[in-house]
């Protein structure tokens, strides 16, 4: 007889970097940094360094749906947390599967383009992406950046957070987290909405090269921390602490935007 489980198995469906900064090495870090069990499954294989990106071969919808539907058919997965999704066809195959299947906690990260410019997806992604995955996302975690190309709305305000975020709101996901983190004040400052209403959550920023895959992993931990049955509002702190010490712990590996340290030895999981 199996042992009943209590570690939850959190499913990442995102592109993989091989210099582990971003996509689905960060997020299997971050996974394992909250006690869940990370299952992976890969949307296209990347080519790039803490430097560049170089370019990137997607994959098939129909290899990436099968990866994904042959984890379901073993696991039980408490979350999935989507990141980049490069093609309108895989994103159509995800939330055909998703909608296919009771999962409790869907995060939708909007990877559109990394750091350095390159496009993670194409406008017609970004299209699907509202019209397929939001209304089944428990949150969508955009950057400004990403929230701003989503909406066309000007979001370098705070009333402009809260335009874009009702606007994602009224594309029928749950929740939505506008992420502050790529801003240029002293503090790192994330808008929440959903039904509930608004809520804004704020830190000391981290100045730092070092940044590359902070949205993978704040995303990540999101799914975890929903796993295990934390509301927003009591997650968004917690992952945000998280993110504070991945940044305060990062080793300046490789040349460019190194990765955060996502083994921080200051973070402790309570609970
Ligand atoms: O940080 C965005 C991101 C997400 N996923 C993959 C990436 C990047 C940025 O480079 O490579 C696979």
């Amino acid at each position: 007889m199996a042992k009943a489980a209590n570690q939850p198995v959190v499913m990442t469906i995102a592109g993989f970097d091989p210099s582990g900064g971003a996509g689905v090495l960060a997020d299997i870090k971050t996974i394992s940094a909250f006690g869940c069990y990370g299952v992976a499954a890969v949307t296209s294989l990347t080519f790039q360094n803490t430097r560049r990106v170089f370019g990137a071969r997607h994959q098939s919808a129909a290899d990436v749906g099968l990866q994904i539907t042959t984890l379901l058919d073993d696991f039980d997965i408490s979350a999935i947390k989507t990141g980049m999704l490069p093609t309108p066809e895989i994103i159509e195959e995800v939330a055909s599967i998703i909608r296919s299947r009771a999962i409790p906690v869907i995060v939708v990260d909007p990877v559109l383009e990394s750091t350095s410019g390159f496009a993670l997806s194409d406008d017609a992604a970004a299209d699907a992406l509202r019209r397929c995955l939001f209304p089944l996302a428990s949150l969508v975690t955009p950057n400004v950046v990403e929230a701003h190309r989503l909406t066309g709305v000007d979001v370098w305000s705070a009333r402009g957070k809260e335009r874009a975020a009702e606007h994602i709101l009224e594309m029928s996901a749950r929740a939505v987290l506008i992420t502050g983190g790529d801003e240029e004040s002293d503090t790192s400052t994330d808008l929440l909405l959903d039904t509930e209403g608004s809520a804004v959550f704020s830190t000391e920023r981290v100045r730092s090269k070092d940044t590359h895959g902070t949205g993978c992993t704040f995303a990540s931990a999101m799914a975890c921390l929903l796993a295990r049955g934390h509301t927003l509002r009591e997650a968004v702190p917690t992952a945000k602490r998280y993110i504070h010490q991945a940044l305060l712990g990062a080793q300046g590996l490789g040349h460019g935007h190194g990765p955060l340290n996502h083994s921080p030895s200051r973070f402790k999981l309570e609970s």
